[in-house]
């Protein structure tokens, strides 16, 4: 099961890598911006977890670079559960001037996403 897993994984990585989104555009003025308004975001996830894949791509194709936390990492683990509640990947961390909000759900943290940056 484990080697299947990690055969699936290695496939989308492949296909995310050959399929990957165009990068949308702005002006260095608005990218600065984005990437300042970013940085209070913090991504936890795995690498080959096709949820957080997509998230990936989502932010790639908004331009939006947000730190990538590896959750697999027995810190950042625990961090996850202990302040976001649950094992759960992915998981947006937003932080609003101290105010830490735990986002989980591809979906729904595509959907901040698009409704922060597009
Ligand atoms: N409905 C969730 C599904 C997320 C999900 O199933 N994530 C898996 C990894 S692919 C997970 O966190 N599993 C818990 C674990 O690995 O312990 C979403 O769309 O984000």
């Amino acid at each position: 099961m484990f080697v299947v897993r990690w055969i699936l994984g290695r496939i989308i990585l492949l296909l995310n890598f050959i399929f990957a989104p165009k990068k949308r555009q702005r002006s260095a003025d608005d990218q600065q911006q984005v990437d300042q308004k970013a940085q209070s975001l913090s991504l936890y996830q795995y690498n080959a977890c096709p949820f957080c894949v997509k998230v990936r791509r989502e932010m790639r194709r908004q331009n939006v670079n947000i730190h990538l936390v590896d959750a697999k990492q027995e810190s950042n683990k625990q961090e996850l559960v202990s302040e976001g509640g649950k094992l759960q990947v992915p998981c947006l961390k937003i932080n609003n001037n101290g105010k830490v909000e735990w986002l989980y759900e591809s979906k729904a943290i595509m959907s901040y996403l698009n409704t922060e940056f597009a």
